[in-house]
């Protein structure tokens, strides 16, 4: 009797996820996709949406904040053929993983749940893993992104906002006869693999005229994200309009962050770039993709990119209620706060010397104009009663 209890709990904690989560996300499974390609055809894919659905390609961008318990509430709505969720580059435990040889697997009709800590901030993919060679080709992948608590892609590195790029590729072949799949057994299933020519090439799913622009605002640092879920090996070409600088690679910072006009990305990779401030400049971003034994260019594919100054600012950073916005910063910014002031703020730089100043009396916003200053960091200070209260760093591009 004992040891049934003791069972029973062990099961229940492994399969039902955190007593409290921060964030939480209702996953379902299916073989029942549709996805529209540029040229009018469709692939029959598998897939996953948040709630019910029908599956495109990719599954849906999952994006949560650093530090944060995160729990996927997985249903499999697929007939026959079980899934799990590979967390693919975070650190989960051996049970969340999602490899059915060293955990468990979802069968038809069945809802589990997997629990992560989303520690390190990063770009990480997350795809089925029973028969994964052809569950993947099929569409069971998507983007989990962890956000940094400010809008830093490494220390220092700021950004307004960001654009995630997922690439991979499909050879429709696989889709219209599909492997047959022995049903009950995620470990031990018998398949022949069919020769891999991939005919159509993802950028988020999307090719050709379909792939979005990446639209920024002109004066603004934007941090890309770079993943390849496909077979083949990408390389990444960026036009000379822009200046690019690798930050990140896997979800973690480079310990040196040079500048580069291109970038291979190899299966189940992920790197972080950030582009400068593009001006009123406008362009392509070239993604070629390699054949996996020749390692020639099979296609190519272009993301397209542009301004509009009408954007609005993303970059926020907040603290103990109060706004600092925008940071970095090109000539004005704001300081705003719920929190009872007054307060006396000053902008300082590095030698310590008092650049800005401002006492609020009934006013909740300080607006500081820094736009003589020079490029670099600056030190804001918030101050009430003569004790600091706030600091933080602004940067002024
Ligand atoms: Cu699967």
């Amino acid at each position: 009797m004992k040891y049934s209890i003791l069972f029973f709990l062990v099961s229940y904690m492994g399969l039902s996820g955190w007593a409290q989560a921060d964030t939480s996300f209702n996953i379902w499974m299916w073989t029942t996709g549709k996805h529209y390609l540029h040229d009018g055809q469709t692939l029959k894919n598998y897939g996953f949406t948040l709630g019910i659905g029908t599956p495109t390609i990719p599954g849906p961008v999952l994006r949560v904040k650093q530090g944060q318990k995160v729990q996927l509430d997985v249903r499999n709505q697929s007939q026959g053929a079980p899934h799990t969720i590979h967390l693919h580059g975070l650190d989960a435990d051996q049970n969340n993983d999602g490899v059915p040889l060293t955990s468990w697997d979802i069968k038809h009709k069945e809802t589990k749940a997997y629990e992560f800590v989303a520690e390190h901030p990063g770009t990480y993919l997350y795809h089925c893993h029973v028969a994964s060679v052809i569950h993947v080709q099929l569409g069971m992948y998507g983007s989990i992104i962890v956000e940094p608590t400010a809008n830093e892609a490494a220390p220092g590195y700021f950004y307004g906002r960001d654009f995630n790029l997922l690439i991979s590729e499909a050879d429709k072949s696989w889709f219209d006869n599909k492997p047959i799949h022995s049903t009950g057994d995620s470990v031990h299933a018998l398949f022949s693999i069919p020769a891999y020519e991939p005919d159509y090439f993802f950028v988020n799913g999307q090719g050709q005229q379909q792939i979005d622009s990446l639209i920024m605002r002109p004066d603004e640092n934007v941090f890309l994200r770079l993943s390849n879920v496909g077979y083949f090996e990408n390389l990444v070409k960026f036009p000379s309009s822009l200046s690019v600088r690798l930050i990140s690679s896997d979800g973690r910072p480079l310990p040196n962050k040079t500048i580069i006009d291109s970038l291979y990305i190899g299966a189940g990779e992920r790197y972080g770039v950030m582009l400068s401030p593009i001006g009123k400049s406008t362009g392509s971003i070239e993604i070629q993709y390699l054949h996996m034994f020749t390692g020639n260019r099979v296609q190519s594919e272009f993301v397209p990119y542009g301004w509009d100054e009408s954007l609005g600012i993303e970059t926020t950073s907040i603290y103990d209620g109060f706004q600092v916005y925008p940071n970095p910063v090109i000539d004005k910014v704001h300081i705003s706060y719920k929190t009872d002031g007054p307060y006396q703020v000053n902008i300082i730089d590095l030698a310590g010397k008092i650049l800005n100043s401002d006492f609020s009396i009934e006013k909740n916003e300080i607006i500081m104009d820094l736009s003589s200053h020079k490029p670099g960091v600056y030190s804001l200070q918030i101050m009430q009663n003569d004790k600091v209260v706030y600091t933080n760093s602004i940067i002024k591009m």
